[in-house]
C-alpha cells in the first residue's frame, strides 16, 4: 500500500490546516479498539476521580462520567501498538519531512449526554513548546456525526496563535474573529483519521445520541524539536491540578 500523501493532499493540508483520510484502518482493527475502550472504562483503579490520568465531566442530571484517559498508551497494549503505525507516521513524515515523535496521547470517550468543547487552538495549551510543529491525529473509533459531537474544523486560520492568553479556549472576541460559516463538521466512520495542526481552530458539540463517540488523539512533533513527551506530561499534570486543594492533591495518584 502506498502511504505517501499526494501533492494535492499536502497542498490541502497547507491551505486548510488539516487533512481527512478515510478508511485507513480495517473493521477488524476497529472492533478490537472498541472492545479495548470498554475494558478501560471498566477498570476501577483508573476510572477514579483521584487518578490524575482520567478526567471526568458532569452531565445535565448531575452524574459524573469519564471524559478521557490522558495519557493512555502505557496502560493499553492494544493502543500502544498504534502510535508507531506507518499508516499514521507516513503522512506526518510527508508533512514534516522529518521523523514524527509522540508528544501526547489521549482517548476521549464522549459518552451520551457529554458536552462538547468550545472553540480553541490546541497550541494555546502547549505554548511553552515549539507548537508550530505539533500535529494531532484523530483516529475514529466510533462514527462521528453532528448529533454525537463530531469535530468541527475551521480551515485557513492556522497561520498564528489567535489567543491573547494561553491555557484557555477562545473568548467571545476571539470567536467573533472567525467566520462561523467556514466551520466544517466532519462526519467520520470508524477507521478514518483527521490530521490537524495545533493552530487549527476547532470545536465540537455535545453527544445528544444514545451511543458513545470515542476518538483517539495522538499528537506528534518533528524530531528536530527533540523528545518532548515527558516534559509535556510534567507540564500537563501541573495544569490539570491547578486550583486543586492540597488534601486532595496528596491523595491523588497517577497510575
Ligand atoms: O473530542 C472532541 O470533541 C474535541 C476534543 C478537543 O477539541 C481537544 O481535546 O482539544
Amino acid at each position: 500500500m502506498n502511504l505517501n500523501l499526494t501533492y494535492e493532499q499536502l497542498e490541502s493540508y497547507k491551505q486548510t490546516g488539516y487533512l481527512v483520510l478515510r478508511n485507513v484502518f480495517s473493521e477488524q482493527e476497529v472492533r478490537l479498539w472498541q472492545a479495548e475502550c470498554d475494558r478501560l472504562q471498566s477498570l476501577e483503579e483508573y476510572v477514579n476521580p483521584l487518578n490524575l490520568r482520567v478526567a471526568f465531566r458532569q452531565i445535565a442530571n448531575g452524574e459524573k462520567m469519564i471524559e478521557k484517559f490522558d495519557p493512555l498508551l502505557d496502560v493499553s497494549p492494544v493502543f500502544a501498538n498504534l502510535f508507531q503505525d506507518e499508516r499514521i507516521l507516513a503522512p506526518l513524515r510527508d508533512i514534516y519531512m522529518d521523523e514524527p515523535l509522540l508528544f501526547k496521547d489521549k482517548l476521549i470517550f464522549k459518552l451520551p449526554g457529554n458536552a462538547g468543547y468550545t472553540m480553541h487552538q490546541d497550541a494555546a495549551f502547549w505554548d511553552t513548546f515549539p507548537y508550530e510543529g505539533l500535529i494531532s491525529v484523530m483516529v475514529a473509533i466510533d462514527g462521528a456525526t453532528k448529533i454525537n459531537g463530531g469535530l468541527e474544523l475551521f480551515p485557513g486560520y492556522h497561520d498564528k496563535l489567535r489567543q491573547k492568553e494561553p491555557l484557555r479556549n477562545f473568548d467571545a472576541e476571539e470567536i467573533a474573529a472567525i467566520d462561523a460559516s467556514k466551520g466544517v463538521i466532519y462526519e467520520t466512520n470508524p477507521g478514518d483519521m483527521i490530521l490537524f495542526s495545533s493552530l487549527t481552530p476547532h470545536q465540537s458539540g455535545s453527544n445528544t445520541s444514545d451511543s458513545s463517540r470515542r476518538q483517539l488523539f495522538l499528537t506528534y512533533s518533528p524530531t528536530k524539536n527533540g523528545q518532548l513527551y515527558k516534559a509535556h506530561y510534567q507540564h500537563y499534570i501541573r495544569y490539570a491540578t491547578r486550583g486543586v486543594d492540597a488534601t486532595t492533591l496528596n491523595k491523588s495518584y497517577f497510575k
